[in-house]
């Protein structure tokens, strides 16, 4: 049945174009019920290494709820995706490998999650891709400044649990995959389901490749102490970074207090996207079937070809003065100079 329309409306060439589209059947509307195997077809071809859907209103996702809503009133369903990274590239004490491989698998993921919301809106859904990573919502921060939690949600969909660093571990991929969501407004044929083990070993090398001390054997996450040295250069860190151009009297008080390999890094950051100082629990966990073999045949060389060459690496840690990460960093790994930084952080109101 056509809409009521006003006169000048009803006469507007778009509007008797798509009502002519009515007549003719071609519009339909999609499927109430999204075909599983279509979407996994889409999401493969579009880029994934896995994937998986899971309802809004799954238990595990009551903390996302009010935020997804937001962002795309009507979501009925989230498509968690997973994007392998190349192992050895993460693993490099070469920063720039490294990053590189973060980033280009980062834009991969906003890539395959973009394709995947236009193929699900050109079949006449309403659907949205958050940011995998940065950019994020940053006039929250220091408050959560992301859409929607991406690791919340391939749990709950079943594409792996987080091990004891607290990232995503894929039973197969292990802890080398990013993570992407799709936000859309049905429903879907078929759901995950959660994994019924956690695909981490328990080896602790992530405990032992962190170099502030940020991944405890108990299972405690100090995001604080990881974001301080990790992200440096991202939002918090350059912060901190500006404080310091502000407070400095001229160009040689600057140079006593920062040195020319931290100004080129600052540079380099500002100029790309922002280097990451560590990420290296991520980059030695063996867990997962491709990622596990070598470790199982000799434990020695995996821990002297991996973890070794990060904790021997020369390199200045960035922690909160009288922080348990700066004590830690200088007995574990006293040939890293260690710095102190304030991390960006505002004063208490009182404070100068
Ligand atoms: C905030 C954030 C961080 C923070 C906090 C980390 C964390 N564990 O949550 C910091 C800056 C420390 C960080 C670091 C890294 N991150 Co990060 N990060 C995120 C982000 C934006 C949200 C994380 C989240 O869901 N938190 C909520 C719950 C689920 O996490 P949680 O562990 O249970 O809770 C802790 C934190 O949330 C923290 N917290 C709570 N509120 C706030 C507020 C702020 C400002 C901070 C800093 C922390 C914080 O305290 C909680 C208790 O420990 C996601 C992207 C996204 N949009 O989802 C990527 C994401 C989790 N990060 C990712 C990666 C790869 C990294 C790094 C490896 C980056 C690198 N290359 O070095 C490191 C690894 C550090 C680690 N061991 O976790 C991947 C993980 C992939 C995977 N396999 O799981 C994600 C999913 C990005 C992506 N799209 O793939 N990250
Ligand atoms: S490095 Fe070992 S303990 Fe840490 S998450 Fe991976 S498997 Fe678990």
């Amino acid at each position: 049945m056509s809409p009521r329309l006003p006169g000048r409306l009803a006469g507007h060439p778009s509007v008797q174009a798509v009502l002519a589209r009515r007549r003719a059947g071609a519009d339909a509307g999609p499927p109430a019920l999204i075909d599983a195997v279509w979407l996994r077809d889409v999401c493969l071809a579009a880029g994934a290494d896995d994937v998986a859907a899971v309802r809004l209103d799954h238990a595990d996702l009551a903390g996302e709820r009010e935020h997804v809503l937001a962002a795309l009133p009507g979501t009925r369903t989230l498509i968690a995706m997973v994007f392998r990274m190349n192992r050895d590239n993460c693993r490099s004490p070469a920063r720039s490998v490294a990053n590189q491989e973060f980033h280009q698998t980062d834009e991969q993921a906003n890539h395959a999650a973009r394709r995947v919301t236009q193929k699900l809106q050109d079949a006449g859904y309403r659907a949205l891709n958050p940011s995998v990573g940065f950019p994020q919502e940053m006039d929250r921060f220091p408050g959560r400044i992301w859409v929607v939690a991406h690791k919340t949600v391939a749990v709950a969909a079943g594409l792996g649990v987080m091990g004891l660093h607290r990232n995503v571990i894929h039973p197969r991929f292990g802890s080398f995959v990013l993570l992407a969501t799709v936000l859309v407004n049905a429903e879907v044929s078929a759901y995950g389901r959660a994994l019924d083990y956690n695909p981490c070993i328990d080896c602790k090398l992530c405990v032992a490749a962190c170099p502030v001390g940020a991944i405890r054997k108990t299972g405690e996450f100090d995001a604080l102490a990881c974001a301080t040295h990790n992200y440096r250069e991202f939002m918090s860190g350059f912060t901190d970074w500006a404080q310091t151009v502000a407070d400095s009297e001229d160009a040689a008080d600057y140079r006593s207090r920062v040195t020319d390999s931290e100004s080129a890094s600052m540079w380099q950051s500002l100029a790309s996207p922002p280097g990451y100082k560590s990420g290296y629990c991520l980059a030695v966990c063996p867990a997962g079937e491709d990622v596990l073999g070598p470790y199982l045949d000799d434990r020695k060389t995996f821990m002297d070809t991996v973890l070794r060459p990060l904790q021997d690496k020369k390199e200045t840690l960035y922690v909160l003065p009288g922080s348990q990460a700066q004590e830690y960093a200088r007995r574990r790994f006293p040939h890293k100079p260690v710095k102190e930084v304030t991390g960006g952080w505002r004063p208490p109101a009182g404070s100068t």
